[in-house]
């Protein structure tokens, strides 16, 4: 993300319902998402149109773009027999799989309707199973986020129980589920005793005499008296720390409609008619809003409102009017506005001087061309450009997936198992998804794999976009839906999270993470040889999580395969956030196409660079809690410093070829430590059990092996790199403690001379030989926006691979069916085969869609 601002009146799903007056300044997200998404679905609308009720693996297209009507179908009811009909009207099975086939079980055949008169659809049986009572580790239920809200109401933290109506009134932000203790999670899985669930609540607390940000406990849920613990001291996180606040966007608006109104003439005629209360609003998300604690200073630009007379967020048509707010008293009677700029020329101490310099002329003017406002729609909606030609074939519906005998994993409630695996769902409003209690044909390889935070760090020059700094966590990562068909392929199980919408002032379950197997359509392994040649098919389950914050969209991904890895994936698409192009800016030299903060990319816009910065936690759990970090030097050198590493050798054996090799040299991590990566002195990162060995004699253990192509290169002297140190190492190890719990705090972005949850605190020095431990993986990419990323930047993907290190005696996939072709003697398998049917799904509507 990046902006977030206005994700205060975007509070998820429904916020488009909200009646609001025609002048406030709020950025309608949901509303702006449905506009938008039924622009960008116009595309995948288009292709299920296509697809309709046709169905793969059934039918070969043979026409033209135009004669899907007039397809063959192929029906294979066995293997010998494949029967081809002509001219069959498969479009029926549109309308016949809304009735979907349940079988008992999935590997049972389908309807046995006569194959030569009528399509088989392929057996379904839903995957998930719905439970009765939440498990440890699931996401925290609405039930249960109504009745912390009650605790809440009841204890007097909370003055109503109704939606949030002043500024000066506590309210609820946030609600998660609080993870259990590690030792009594442990205890309780393995049914020695018992875990009660609580809730995680960030209350703003305006409401107080001194107001503050407070995090609570409540809980245990789902029993009588529920009880409100205060996890932070009073004061400790100063109301000024607030991410963003359910009213401050509009109050900021309405606080500049007097300076606006005094700017009037100059709005007018630099940007292109423009009036303030019809075209634009106010971007005043640009965090930080405050270096310290009590700061509040909120740097804002005008922008377009967006196209047409709907509220978008835009984050393009940004305009060189800027200047900020100091909104650090809860009473707006004290607010001021100060630091005004035009086109970089100030700072105006006031709306006032800054326009007696504009009217006396001596001050440099802008004018935006005659009718720019209305190039916005065109600018910014990626939709197909109808003046090109469609693609040779894209027309035709693209190559599918499906499961030809139903889902292969089920789902109970959030507890999810597939081909060996067993894991948790779980997930957190602020944080974002995360997995508990990982196990692989019976054992626990991780205890928490959770997302963290997200940072992103911007670059401009101007006043209000220069050093933008976001974390994510700060405004609440869990946001968003699926888009079926688009995300996810039908076939997917869709599983709801609830999150708090601080704006009603109740729960909402949003179907945004989907489960599937995906055909890889490659080899996990194989061989072609004269005595043997075979191999096995590489097939993975996903989890996918999209989540838009603000401008951007993020899928958080989690893969299993079928040797034991674990990929975690974060991929971005979205808008960029641009700054404006003056082309009398001074600082852009002769040539005006670039400068160092980013290329130019539209008439009037310069991408800003920045990077995006994913923190995970990672508790790696090889068997048992108590593990170590080895590393595993990659080397090259001479042979006797190799064989000196593990033997007394005193000279090259004369066998030796050269008198150089490669070799590897092991090192125990003893301290805590943040770690990167260094292609000049390369290394494995491995977690091993050295208390559990294989049979060969080695720990067993997983490698992390980090995706990344960005790292950070500021150093310590730059101020936020101490509330950002996640974004310093690639990998720190630390003893794990329930107390650290997130490698950032959703304070420090608003406190950054004084930040006080971040990774850095927790590297200290301690022992972490043969104990519980976490690895802080970050990782991420740097962002320099072309004019490919207009309108939207095209998903680019970070993550890292958890994978099997002499964790196993031998391949572990040697348990699956395979194909196989000896000689001497002759053996063969095939891997399991299958009747072909229709595609078993329901192609949804989109809204709008006729
Ligand atoms: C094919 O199915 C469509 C939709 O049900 C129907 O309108 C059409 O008449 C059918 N055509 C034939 C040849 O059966
Ligand atoms: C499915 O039906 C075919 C043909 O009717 C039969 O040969 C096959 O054994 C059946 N498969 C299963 C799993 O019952
Ligand atoms: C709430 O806290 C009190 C005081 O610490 C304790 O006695 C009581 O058992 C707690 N209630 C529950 C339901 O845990
Ligand atoms: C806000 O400040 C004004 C002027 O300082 C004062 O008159 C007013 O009482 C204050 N309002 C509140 C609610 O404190
Ligand atoms: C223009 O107005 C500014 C701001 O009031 C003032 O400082 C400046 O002297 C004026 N210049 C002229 C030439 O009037
Ligand atoms: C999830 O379900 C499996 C059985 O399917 C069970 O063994 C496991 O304990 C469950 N996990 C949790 C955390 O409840
Ligand atoms: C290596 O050899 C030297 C001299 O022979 C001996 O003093 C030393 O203890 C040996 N070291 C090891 C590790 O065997
Ligand atoms: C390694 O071999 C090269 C010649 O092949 C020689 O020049 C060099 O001195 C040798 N280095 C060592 C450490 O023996
Ligand atoms: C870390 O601990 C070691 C001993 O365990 C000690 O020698 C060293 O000074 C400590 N370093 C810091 C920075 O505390
Ligand atoms: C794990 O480490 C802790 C702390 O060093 C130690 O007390 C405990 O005995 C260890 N457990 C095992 C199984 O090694
Ligand atoms: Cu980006």
């Amino acid at each position: 993300m990046e902006l977030h601002t206005n994700s205060t009146f975007a509070d998820r799903g429904n916020s488009y319902q909200v009646t609001r007056k025609p002048d406030d300044n709020m950025r309608s997200y949901g509303k702006f998402r449905s506009i938008f998404l039924s622009q960008l679905c116009s595309i995948c609308i288009f292709i299920l149109g296509l697809v309709g009720g046709i169905l793969i693996g059934i039918f070969a297209y043979h026409g033209g773009p135009n004669s899907s009507r007039d397809i063959k179908c192929i029906i294979s009811p066995n293997k010998d027999q494949v029967v081809t009909r002509e001219g069959t009207n498969c479009s029926h099975i549109s309308t016949t799989i809304s009735t979907i086939s349940t079988v008992s079980s999935a590997g049972e055949n389908a309807s046995s309707g006569n194959p030569s008169t009528s399509c088989n659809t392929c057996p379904v049986k839903n995957p998930v199973n719905s439970v009765s009572s939440p498990g440890l580790f699931d996401p925290l239920s609405t039930d249960e986020m109504e009745e912390s809200f009650a605790a809440l109401f009841k204890s007097g933290v909370i003055p109503t129980k109704d939606p949030p109506v002043s500024f000066n009134q506590n309210y609820v932000q946030y609600m998660s589920l609080q993870a259990p203790k590690k030792q009594e999670a442990l205890r309780f899985l393995q049914k020695q005793g018992t875990s009660g669930r609580f809730a995680k609540v960030h209350v703003v607390r305006s409401g107080i005499n001194n107001p503050d940000c407070m995090i609570y406990k409540v809980g245990p849920l789902g029993r009588d008296g529920a009880n409100v613990t205060q996890l932070l001291a009073d004061g400790e996180a100063h109301i000024n720390t607030r991410p963003k606040d359910l009213f401050e966007a509009l109050m900021v608006f309405d606080f500049l409609k007097k300076d606006m109104k005094t700017m009037e003439q100059l709005i007018s005629e630099s940007f292109d008619g423009a009036s303030f209360m019809d075209d634009m609003y106010i971007f005043s998300g640009n965090s930080p809003f405050g270096l310290t604690s009590e700061e509040r200073k909120i740097r804002f630009n005008l922008a377009f409102k967006g196209f047409g007379n709907s509220e978008i967020m835009d984050l393009f048509d940004l305009l060189p009017l800027q200047g900020a707010v100091i909104a650090s008293s809860l009473n707006v009677s004290d607010w001021f506005a100060t630091d005004y700029y035009y086109l970089n020329q100030g700072p105006f101490k006031t709306a006032k001087d800054l326009m007696s310099s504009y009217t006396n002329g001596t001050i440099r003017k802008l004018q935006l061309p005659k009718g720019y406002m209305k190039t916005i729609r065109d600018r910014i909606v990626p939709k197909r450009d109808t003046s090109l030609p469609v693609r040779e074939k894209a027309d035709i519906p693209g190559t599918r997936t499906y499961e030809p005998m139903g889902a292969r994993y089920t789902i109970n409630g959030y507890n999810i198992s597939w081909m060996g695996w067993n894991f948790v769902l779980s997930g957190s409003q602020v944080r974002g998804p995360s997995l508990f209690n990982i196990r692989f044909k019976g054992e626990r390889i991780v205890y928490e794999l959770a997302f963290n935070d997200v940072s992103v760090m911007y670059a401009a020059d101007n006043y209000a976009q220069n050093n933008v700094i976001y974390t994510d966590a700060t405004y609440g990562i869990l946001e968003g839906e699926i888009i079926l068909g688009l995300d996810c392929p039908e076939h997917s199980s869709v599983l709801k999270i609830a999150t708090w919408n601080s704006r009603t002032a109740t729960p909402i379950e949003t179907p945004i993470v989907c489960v599937f197997e995906v055909d890889g359509e490659e080899s996990l392994w194989r061989h072609k040889g004269g005595a043997f040649s075979g191999g096995q098919r590489e097939r993975h389950l996903v989890l996918r999580t999209p989540v838009t914050l603000g401008n951007y969209d993020y899928s958080l991904e989690f893969h299993f395969h079928l040797d034991g890895r674990i990929v975690t994936k974060a991929r971005a698409s979205g808008y960029i956030q641009a700054h404006f192009w003056d082309v009398r800016n001074k600082h852009f030299g002769e040539d005006k196409s670039f400068y160092p903060f980013g290329y130019k990319v539209s008439d009037f816009h310069v991408g800003s660079i920045h990077d995006h910065t994913f923190g995970f936690k990672v508790d790696l759990d090889i068997l048992e809690q108590n593990n170590t970090f080895r590393l595993i030097h990659w080397k090259a050198g001479s042979v006797l410093d190799a064989l000196q590493t593990k033997a007394n050798v005193t000279e090259i054996p004369s066998y030796y070829l050269f008198n150089q090799t490669r070799y590897i040299e092991w090192e125990t991590l003893y301290k805590e430590a943040g770690l990167r990566i260094d292609m000049e002195k390369q290394k494995f990162w491995t977690v091993v059990n050295t208390n559990k060995k294989n049979k060969w004699g080695n720990s067993r253990g997983y490698r992390i092996i980090p995706m990344t192509t960005g790292a950070q290169n500021f150093d310590d002297s730059f101020l936020p790199m101490k509330a950002l140190s996640f974004t310093k190492y690639h990998c720190a190890v630390t003893k794990r403690k329930d107390e650290e719990e997130f490698l950032t705090s959703t304070f420090d972005v608003n406190r950054m001379m004084e930040p006080k949850g971040h990774l850095d605190l927790m590297i200290n020095n301690e022992s972490i030989v043969n104990e519980d431990i976490v690895n802080w993986i970050s990782v991420g990419f740097l962002h320099v926006p072309t004019s490919e990323d207009m309108p939207i930047t095209l998903n680019v993907e970070t993550g890292f691979t958890l994978k099997p290190h002499n964790f196993f005696d031998r391949s572990p996939v040697l348990d699956l069916p395979q194909e196989t072709n000896t000689i001497e003697p002759s053996e063969y398998e095939r891997m399991p085969t299958f009747d072909q049917c229709y595609e078993n799904i329901q192609i949804t509507k989109h809204p709008g869609e006729p």
